[in-house]
């Protein structure tokens, strides 16, 4: 049985990798850290709370990161952790950077040091290009520019796995991820709060939702999907990085409408009110990627629509609401 480390267990992609890994015959591993409040309603909304084996770890903590890889000896590691929102890494730009810049690291000169058979995956993003775009389009070949202090913390870690790859000769791969959502998305980011304000207007529990700048465009994809892509990356022969995304981009007034009339409203505007606060010192306008190479090479295409993915976390939330 192969053995999977995950940090990030209890977030988003943590949750669903952790449920493919489970249906793959994985024993999967979680790195979990001391907060007062632990939370693993992720896991428990997708069933799999009591199939996990937690490890106790933080990944600024070197030695927490040494015990967990010298007692599980992985397979494979999936560095998922990370101060993941964009708005907050302009108010806390060291905790980003000390999390996923030398979080990412120090991750990595533990598998060097204790366990370098493990293969190695590196969470990347989108956010790494910033509004550089190669015919319209981001691949793997587009410069990158990053806008916040996120990008810049992952861009940090990008080049630290490809150079653990060049000068180590470990297996170390990045997913370069486009957006991806789902019914179990933190309610900050801007599908959930939408789902969830959207939800809640329906069943009178609110009368607006305040946003930012509604003609942001992103790539969104479901979660579910895309973890599929992490794993097939730690599968080749050899490690690569992979842009992984749908190639269709909407906006965030696209989102609204989507998500206003499947609940019977059509007039989404009235509901909706800017706040300044959710506008970010530097923007990313519109993000739109090529999946070309993930496409060829690992096989890899997203399955669920963007209208699908919208329509299924507005349910998940009225449901949610309801109970
Ligand atoms: P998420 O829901 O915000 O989850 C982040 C996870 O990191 C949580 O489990 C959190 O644990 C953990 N964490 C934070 N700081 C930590 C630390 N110091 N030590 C150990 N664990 C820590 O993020 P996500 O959406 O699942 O994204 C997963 C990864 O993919 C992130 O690295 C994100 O930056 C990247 N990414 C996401 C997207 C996307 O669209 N979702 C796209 C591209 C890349 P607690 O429960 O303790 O807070
Ligand atoms: O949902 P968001 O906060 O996601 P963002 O900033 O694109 O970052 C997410 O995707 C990245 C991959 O590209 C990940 F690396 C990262 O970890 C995270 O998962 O914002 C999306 C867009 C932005 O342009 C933002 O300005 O929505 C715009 N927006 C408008 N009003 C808002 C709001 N975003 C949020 N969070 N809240 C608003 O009220």
């Amino acid at each position: 049985m192969k053995k999977a480390l995950i940090t990030g267990i209890t977030g988003q992609d943590g949750a669903y990798l952790a449920k493919f890994l489970l249906e793959k015959n994985y024993k999967v591993y979680g790195l979990i850290r001391r907060i007062v409040n632990r939370d693993f309603s992720n896991l428990e909304y997708l069933g799999i709370a009591n199939k996990v084996d937690f490890v106790d770890g933080d990944l600024t903590d070197e030695a927490s990161l040494i015990n967990a890889i010298k007692t599980i000896r992985p397979d494979e590691v999936y560095n998922l952790a990370a101060q993941s929102f964009v708005g907050t890494s302009w108010d806390q730009p060291l905790v980003t950077s000390e999390i996923n810049g030398l979080g990412t690291l120090k991750l990595l000169n533990t598998i060097k040091n204790h366990w370098p058979s493990a293969k190695f995956y590196q969470a990347a993003t989108s956010e790494m290009f910033g509004n550089s775009a190669t015919d319209g389009f981001q691949d793997e070949n587009t410069p990158f520019h990053p806008r916040s202090p996120y990008a810049i913390s992952k861009l940090f870690a990008y080049w630290m796995t490809v150079n653990f790859k060049e000068s180590f000769g470990m297996f170390c791969a990045n997913g370069i991820l486009f957006n991806h959502e789902s019914p179990i998305r933190g309610k900050e980011f801007v599908t959930r709060k939408i789902s969830d304000g959207v939800a809640k207007i329906k069943l009178g529990l609110a009368t607006e939702i305040k946003l930012g700048n509604l003609d942001a465009q992103r790539d969104w994809g479901f979660a579910g999907d895309y973890v599929e892509a992490m794993w097939l990356m730690l599968q080749q022969e050899e490690a690569d990085n992979f842009v992984i995304c749908t190639g269709q981009t909407h906006s965030i007034r696209e989102l609204l409408a989507i998500a206003f009339q499947h609940v019977g409203i059509d007039d989404w505007d009235k509901y909706i009110s800017i706040d300044p606060r959710f506008k970010r010192p530097a923007e990313l306008h519109a993000l739109t990627g090529k999946n070309t190479k993930a496409k060829n090479i690992l096989g890899w295409e997203p399955k669920l629509s963007f209208e699908e993915l919208i329509k299924m976390m507005v349910d998940a939330d009225l449901e949610r609401l309801k109970k």
